[in-house]
């Protein structure tokens, strides 16, 4: 609007603006300087590396800034329906790298950047990650949104913006997790735009009233009111003028101090509210498939959907259409129960404010919003003290119970007298105190429910959503399989791969990084011994690149020439990294008794480990384990046992000259998404060996096996589509399978067979571990305990064929030409886990979105 007739004269310094920095290497380095200069007020005497990364950065940003704004003025012109995104996380990592090869102006740049006297790989290191997730869930949310752009589909994304991301992780000598915060705002971040104009008002507390006049609506007043002030990231699709938008909200006090009580003279208090208001978004919850009634937790839920939907509510509202026509125009997908309260928020707002009937306002309701599922694990799924939610926020608890009841009234129906049923599927569950299910209010909120991996989502239909299925019908419930993106998980992690497969498929670049299935054409080559080298080469020299960066960081020698293994992921005994260094004891001892003559004939190993557990007691809640096991220890102090558990066998081994050309271990410190961008195109062989049925999907196996990685798994989440791809004779499954699950750990608690007898190999590396091979042995009893006692996980029913597939791995290795033909095939057929496709899927499938072009 407005833009039809140009506002002021110069009408061509006006068009000149918009266009960004000319590509050519001259105009991006005058770009550059220019940014040295003004916007950090320097110049070339005094430019550091950091300083020449920022300069480099807003020169970028000058080009994203273009494109988003010529984008959003398009988006608005057409008003077409738009897909949010709304998460709670979202692990971006770092930004230049991947905003300059989307543009296509990584060669411009980096010779640029080499005439200015500076090298374009030292000023990359410069960036901070942004790390606004814990893990798989928000790094998902991350990929979906670099397809978006790349799709060209009218999607945004919609955050909080912490001024603390996931806490950095130190390992003291001893092995024991350290967490410092992860400050990632102190040095200026080149990649947002404060929009100090676009701000909302949130409240909390206070009452609600009902009116009482037959039309459902209530007041709601007092209590403490923030405002929400919008930061916009840009996300650039890849080779399209399309940049879509990443809106993050910060909380801060609606006035710099709480009048009232500045004006009875209580001025501590009156700080304190302000401190209250900014703290909402101040950090992130290091909690990963945990939920606990931590009441910041809630206000950072609410006031982050809350200002999203206002947002959105307003964007619509543009376009002059009547409220029937909002799900025409608008689909909300929640990441998780995570922005469930979006759902009684907007009834709130229908209902309060635009005075919309009750029954017409869940019409829109439910045609706007879908829900993903990303676990079943019991401990996971979101509960909400009703006590608490009647005190943050009294009005959504009210909407609650009107859902509840009119949900009920519809099960009764359909399901007479069936009063089990009925509490089995209440919004409310009976208890002390009663809580709000979040999962279920998401579900019956929804237009359509997902889960991550055809497995998961059946699950999720046969489990945790059971009874729903039966209520709403199957065809609700359905499977979107995760992706990852390519440009950042092969373009920019591993450029020689990158380059090899364009050359070798005749592609220019692009192409094939949007249409992943056109790596197919690689196929034809794995006869080719030439290419076979060079491909080997490769994975070689990004074995280097990682050794050297445990040189530089953590001073240690790397043995290139040994196979490298790899498992990185936040720790959770349902991943079982327990399976993996009880593995490498195992390996150990083993190689310990052979004689020097039968060690030559062993391949060397090198294992890598790297993940995040959670701190202690933030994600401690005493229902589950107790029940569980009857056992009193946190599950978080078993990942971090695990942790000093794996550094003190590295240290055991790493030194023991017997042995430590054959088999080293390495745990490396403050996994991050640039962690991972090293580690992965290095791995010869990675793990992905969670309990059958606990892991949903994961992503990383995309990722390794896009790189040429192999997968030593279980037979669980994407693993199983991934074999399904690339053929099971390349793929190392073991391990028992997800129906068998239930019953097993049946039989451990009412049948229970000594370890000893069950899996002597495993009891015997337990008994070494107790024995003190690896430090004090008793300071590892909470979680060898876990293993004798119960083993919920499963480690004594899975340790043997572990065991036996890690065998097969080293017979496979032994032959490096068909190791490599291996290689070479996984990734041909990575297609299908382009994150491309799957938002493709959610666009088609569920939000009935089509993609809107940009005009060059
Ligand atoms: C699932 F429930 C959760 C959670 O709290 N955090 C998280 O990262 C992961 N996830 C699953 O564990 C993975 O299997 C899956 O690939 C990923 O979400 C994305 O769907």
């Amino acid at each position: 609007s407005g833009k039809e007739k140009w506002p002021r004269g110069e009408e061509e310094a006006w068009k000149e603006g918009l266009k960004g920095v000319d590509s050519d290497v001259k105009s991006i380095t005058k770009s550059v300087v220019n940014h040295v200069n003004t916007s950090l007020a320097r110049q070339a005497y005094n430019l550091d590396d950091f300083g020449a990364y920022q300069a480099s950065a807003l020169s970028v940003r000058d080009n994203l800034i273009a494109k988003w704004n010529e984008t959003q003025l398009y988006y608005t012109k057409k008003s077409p329906k738009r897909a949010y995104y709304l998460s709670l996380e979202f692990l971006m990592g770092r930004t230049l790298d991947n905003a300059l090869l989307n543009l296509g102006l990584k060669g411009q740049y980096t010779e640029g950047i080499k005439r200015l006297g500076f090298n374009m790989e030292d000023l990359l290191e410069q960036e901070r990650d942004a790390a606004l997730g814990n893990g798989g869930l928000g790094r998902l949310a991350a990929c979906y949104l670099d397809s978006g752009a790349s799709q060209e589909l009218p999607l945004w994304g919609y955050g909080l913006r912490y001024k603390y991301g996931i806490f950095q992780q130190l390992i003291s000598p001893e092995g024991a997790q350290l967490e410092a915060p992860d400050p990632w705002l102190d040095n200026q971040n080149p990649w947002e735009l404060p929009r100090l104009d676009v701000t909302y008002e949130v409240r909390f507390y206070g009452y609600a009233e009902r009116l009482n006049d037959g039309t459902g609506r209530s007041v709601w007043t007092g209590g403490q009111e923030v405002l929400a002030v919008a930061y916009d990231v840009m996300i650039p699709g890849c080779y399209t003028k399309n940049t879509n938008n990443l809106r993050l909200w910060e909380s801060k006090p609606k006035r710099g101090f709480d009048l009232n009580s500045f004006n009875a003279g209580d001025y501590e208090r009156a700080i304190e509210s302000s401190n209250s208001a900014a703290a909402i978004t101040s950090v992130l919850y290091p909690n990963d498939h945990t939920s606990f009634g931590k009441e910041l937790r809630l206000k950072q839920q609410y006031f982050w959907t809350a200002a999203s939907l206002a947002d959105i509510l307003r964007r619509f509202k543009n376009i002059g259409k009547p409220l029937s026509a909002f799900p025409d125009y608008v689909a909300i997908q929640l990441n998780d129960t995570h922005p469930t309260l979006a759902i009684p928020e907007l009834m709130r707002i229908l209902i309060d404010e635009e005075e919309t009937p009750w029954d017409d306002a869940w019409n829109i309701v439910t045609n706007t919003f879908f829900y993903t599922n990303h676990t079943v694990l019991p401990e996971a799924l979101e509960k909400w003290p009703v006590p608490l939610m009647e005190h943050l926020l009294p009005r959504h608890m009210q909407i609650i119970y009107d859902i509840n009841m009119y949900f009920l009234q519809a099960v009764e129906k359909k399901f007479p007298g069936d009063r089990d049923r009925l509490a089995r599927m209440s919004l409310i569950e009976e208890g002390f105190p009663k809580q709000v299910r979040m999962a279920f209010l998401a579900c019956i909120g929804s237009r359509r429910v997902n889960g991550v991996a055809e497995l998961h989502s059946e699950l999720v239909r046969t489990t945790i959503l059971k009874d729903f299925v039966e209520f709403e019908g199957r065809s609700k419930f359905s499977n979107v399989t995760n992706g990852i993106t390519p440009r950042r998980w092969l373009d920019q992690c591993n450029p020689e791969l990158s380059a090899l497969i364009s050359k070798t498929l005749g592609l220019q670049k692009p192409v094939w990084l949007k249409d992943l299935f056109r790596l197919e054409g690689l196929l034809k080559l794995v006869e080719d011994k030439k290419f076979r080298d060079e491909w080997a080469a490769i994975k070689q020299r990004n074995k280097e690149r990682l050794a050297n960066l445990v040189k530089t960081t953590l001073g240690f020698t790397v043995n290139t020439n040994a196979m490298f293994d790899v498992q990185i992921k936040r720790l959770h005994e349902y991943k079982r990294q327990t399976l993996n260094i009880f593995g490498v004891i195992y390996r150990y001892l083993t190689l310990k008794k052979m004689s020097a003559e039968e060690r030559k004939k062993v391949n060397p190993r090198v294992v890598f480990f790297a993940g995040k557990a959670a701190p202690p007691h933030v994600g401690f809640s005493f229902s589950f384990d107790l029940v569980r096991r009857a056992l009193i220890v946190p599950k978080d102090y078993i990942a971090k046992l695990t942790i000093r558990l794996i550094v003190n066998v590295a240290r055991v081994i790493n030194d023991d000259p017997e042995t430590k050309d054959l088999l080293s271990l390495y745990f490396l410190p403050d996994y991050s998404v640039s962690l991972a961008e090293v580690l992965i195109p290095a791995s010869d062989i990675s793990q992905h060996i969670s309990t059958a049925g606990t892991e949903a999907s994961g992503t990383s196996n995309m990722k390794f096996c896009l790189n040429g990685g192999l997968l030593v798994g279980t037979v669980d989440g994407a693993n199983i589509e991934i074999a399904e791809e690339v053929g099971e004779s390349n793929v190392f499954f073991f391990g028992h399978l997800a129906p068998a699950v239930e019953d097993l750990r049946y039989q451990h608690v009412y049948h229970p067979v000594p370890i000893e007898e069950k899996c002597p190999a495993l009891a015997n590396v337990l008994n070494t571990v107790s024995g003190g091979m690896f430090g004090d042995g008793g300071v590892y009893d909470p979680l060898l305990n876990t293993i004798r006692q119960g083993d919920y996980y499963l480690l004594s029913d899975d340790f043997d064929s572990y065991i036996a597939a890690l065998d097969l791995v080293d017979e496979a290795y032994k032959d490096k030409d068909e190791w490599v033909k291996k290689s070479i095939r996984t990734t041909a057929k990575m297609g299908k886990f382009s994150s491309d496709r799957a938002i493709n899927e959610y666009a088609e499938s569920f939000w009935n979105l089509e993609a809107i072009k940009v005009p060059q």
